[in-house]
């Protein structure tokens, strides 16, 4: 199949382009490289160097033997949107190119305009695309679990049955964000919805947990084919974190309790969940919704697994939580759709985290510790 990869200089959409490579797609990328800005901006950097687009892509083909085109620019310049899904011609288009940390759209009002701007508009732009030039192209649109919050009931893939005064219906699941950032992930959930249902066209929303690791099959083949891997405490996530401050013998930042619980999914599992939505794809007028995570662990037992898998001491310190988010809560979420697909899942485990020791150790003069403390509030009104 012919892939476009939205976001393709990212963290999951580099490995993404990969390996639908390294599978026989015909597999384009298209960025406009800001994640590499949002660095220079808080000057910050990942852990291991990443190398430029241009370098990385090569490499690939010196490595694999096969070629990816590569598409610079932005989604929200709708022409060169139209023009490059008109050039590449893709059945399907992964769709990972937003601002996607939490904290950097609580900074301030404008970064929480920017965050829901450019994903809400990018993202209309792309369906106004598809609608205009080939309704049959496939949209995997990666959205969160935050989407849903922690409700007090059971979490179901993207629709809810409801029996309500005596009748019936399916309803999208009702949603509870925690981010001006999740949020936008909901406004896009329902522009899609919407353009199933009104212009008969097919996407899969992917419902993906806080990813974890740092390798793949393919980016292992070749120093210059490395992903990203980010620590510091605007986009870097839970786990990657943990595992680099015990490398660093730094206290484990857990926010409040640790009793808040978060679905969770290794990147080799991310870039598996995403050929499998590619190659079954949702039927046309479909949205169709995968929860895209392995397993649920609160914040406390993922910090308390870290430090039983490094083999030195390990400090685990609790942090006034900078967030406003549920502390002690129900969470049961379903997610069988992949596993139907036929996702074999790599579950959390000590050889993983052990795994990542040595990347981090390999590259610890890199951190600047400053970084690893929370500033971002999610707080604005004084009491
Ligand atoms: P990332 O920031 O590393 O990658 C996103 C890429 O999109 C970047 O390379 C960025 O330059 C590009 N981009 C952003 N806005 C763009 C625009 N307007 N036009 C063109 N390119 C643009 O993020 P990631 O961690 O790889 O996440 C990818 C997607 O997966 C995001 O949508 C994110 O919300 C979702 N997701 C990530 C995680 C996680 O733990 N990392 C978990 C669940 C969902
Ligand atoms: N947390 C800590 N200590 C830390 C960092 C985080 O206790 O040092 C806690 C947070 O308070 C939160 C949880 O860990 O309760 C997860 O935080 P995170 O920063 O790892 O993840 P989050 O902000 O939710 O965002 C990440 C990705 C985002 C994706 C989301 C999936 O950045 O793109 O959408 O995970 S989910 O959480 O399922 O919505």
């Amino acid at each position: 199949m012919r892939v476009l990869v939205l976001g393709g200089d990212g963290y999951l959409g580099w490995p993404t382009a990969l390996h639908l490579s390294d599978r026989g797609h015909d597999v384009g990328v298209l960025d406009n490289l800001v994640r590499r800005n949002y660095d220079e901006e808080l000057g910050v950097d990942s852990l291991a160097p990443i190398e430029t687009i241009e370098t990385r892509i090569n490499a690939w083909e010196e490595v694999s033997g096969k070629h990816i085109d590569c598409y610079i620019g932005d989604l929200l310049d709708a022409d060169f949107v139209y023009n490059t899904v008109r050039e590449f011609r893709p059945d399907a288009i992964v769709h990972f190119a937003e601002q996607r940390a939490a904290p950097y759209s609580m900074i301030d009002r404008e970064h929480a305009v920017y965050t829901q701007h450019n994903n809400v508009i990018g993202n209309l732009n792309l369906l106004f695309a598809i609608a205009e030039i080939d309704p049959d192209i496939h949209l995997v649109k990666l959205g969160t679990m935050g989407e849903y919050g922690t409700p007090n009931i059971d979490i179901e893939e993207g629709w809810l049955e409801v029996e309500h005064k005596g009748r019936k219906d399916r309803v999208l699941y009702p949603k509870k964000p925690g981010s001006f950032y999740h949020l936008s992930k909901v406004h896009d959930s329902h522009n899609i919805e919407f353009t199933c249902r009104i212009w008969g066209l097919r996407a899969t929303d992917l419902n993906q947990g806080v990813v974890y690791g740092q390798r793949t099959e393919q980016t292992a083949r070749d120093e210059r084919l490395a992903t990203r891997f980010d620590y510091d405490d605007v986009f870097g996530t839970v786990l990657n974190r943990f595992v680099i401050q015990a490398v660093l013998g730094q206290p484990l930042t857990v926010y409040g309790t640790g009793g808040q619980t978060r679905g969770i999914i290794d990147i080799r599992d991310t870039v598996e969940c995403i050929r499998l939505a590619v190659e079954n794809p949702a039927e046309r007028g479909e949205f169709r919704v995968f929860n895209q995570m392995t397993e649920s662990k609160s914040v406390r037992q993922i910090a308390e697994t870290v430090a039983e898998a490094f083999p030195g001491p390990v400090q685990i310190d609790h942090l006034e939580n900078p967030r406003v988010e549920q502390a002690e809560h129900y969470y049961n979420v379903t997610h069988t759709g992949l596993e139907e697909l036929g996702l074999k899942p790599h579950l959390l485990s000590d050889t993983l985290i052990e795994s990542m020791f040595g990347i981090v150790e390999a590259n610890k003069h890199r951190v600047d510790v400053e970084k690893m403390y929370p500033k971002v509030q999610w707080k604005r009104t004084k009491a």
